[in-house]
């Protein structure tokens, strides 16, 4: 069903005020509004300056890890001077209010917790980590040296960053953890993701099949979009702080959260 974003369907807010178990999945889009650029959209994403194969594989990194390494230190450095939005801020809000909500991101930026989400699980990794590209060890610290990208403390092996390329497995607890919230969630949320990498994709499918309420927030449509119980066809960041009035509005203390 398509929705105007700016009325929240009536059923939709019914069942959020009584929902018990709630999983979000997020992609580049909810940081967006937040000046993050997103991966696959013409104009503004990453990608359509880089080629993400060139970029974004072990296979890349091996034949130039110094052009790999500065594309992530360039991004480090975007994230770094973005601030999360009001989008970001209302799923902090969804937290407090509902008993489980399992924030599962495929976002690599930190906004989420940045935001103040406490239970984040974060599917691709984290820009801001790094580890060894030998033994996938995490490191911390490393010599000071001219070396781009650094050495392993340890095995003298090449640092990259702690993210999930293309071809690499996700860390198989967080996999677990996201599959499991999909399972069980009464409504499960898929905000800001064009919802074409897996095995992140799966998961509105997955908890299609175990009968949840689906709601997509995104303002183009996705391959999800035909099978979802709500499409909100608009920016993260305008619908979720109304969605979120709409269910809480008259709560106790909703005029101190920051939407
Ligand atoms: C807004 C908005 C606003 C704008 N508000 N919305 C099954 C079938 C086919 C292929 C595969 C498969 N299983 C596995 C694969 C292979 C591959 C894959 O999925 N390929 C597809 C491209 C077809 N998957 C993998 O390789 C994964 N590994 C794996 O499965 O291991 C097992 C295995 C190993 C070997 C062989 C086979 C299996 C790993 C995937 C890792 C993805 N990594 C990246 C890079 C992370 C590091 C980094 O940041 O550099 O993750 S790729 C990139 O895509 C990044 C993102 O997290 C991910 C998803 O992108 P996202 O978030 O959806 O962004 P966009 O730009 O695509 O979309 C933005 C959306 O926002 C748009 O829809 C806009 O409209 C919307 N939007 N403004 C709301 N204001």
């Amino acid at each position: 069903m398509v929705m105007n974003p700016l009325l929240i369907p009536t059923d939709l807010v019914t069942r959020l005020r009584t929902a018990r178990r709630v999983a979000v999945l997020t992609g580049a889009g909810i940081s967006a509004e937040s000046g993050v650029p997103t991966f696959r959209e013409a104009q503004t994403g990453l990608w359509a300056r880089y080629n993400p194969e060139e970029l974004a594989t072990p296979e890349a990194f091996r034949r130039n890890p110094r052009l790999v390494w500065e594309w992530y230190a360039w991004r480090q450095e975007r994230v770094r001077q973005a601030e999360p939005n009001a989008g970001h801020y209302a799923l902090v809000e969804m937290e407090r209010r509902i008993a489980e909500v399992a924030l599962i991101t495929q976002n690599v930026d930190g906004l989420h917790r940045r935001a103040g989400s406490q239970q984040v699980v974060e599917l691709h990794g984290n820009l801001f980590r790094v580890k060894c590209f030998a033994e996938d060890r995490p490191v911390e610290n490393w010599p000071e040296s001219a070396n781009i990208p650094p050495r392993c403390p340890h095995c003298g092996s090449l640092l990259r960053p702690d993210v999930v390329w293309f071809g690499e497995s996700l860390a198989a607890s967080a996999l677990r953890v996201a599959e499991q919230a999909a399972v069980t969630a009464e409504i499960f949320f898929s905000i800001g993701t064009s919802a074409l990498v897996y095995p992140a994709a799966n998961l509105p499918f997955t908890a299609l099949a175990a009968g949840a309420t689906v709601v997509e927030i995104n303002p183009q449509p996705t391959p999800l979009s035909p099978q979802v119980t709500f499409s909100l066809n608009g920016p993260a960041g305008v619908i979720l702080p109304r969605l979120v009035e709409q269910v809480w509005g008259d709560a106790v203390g909703i005029s101190e959260c920051r939407l």
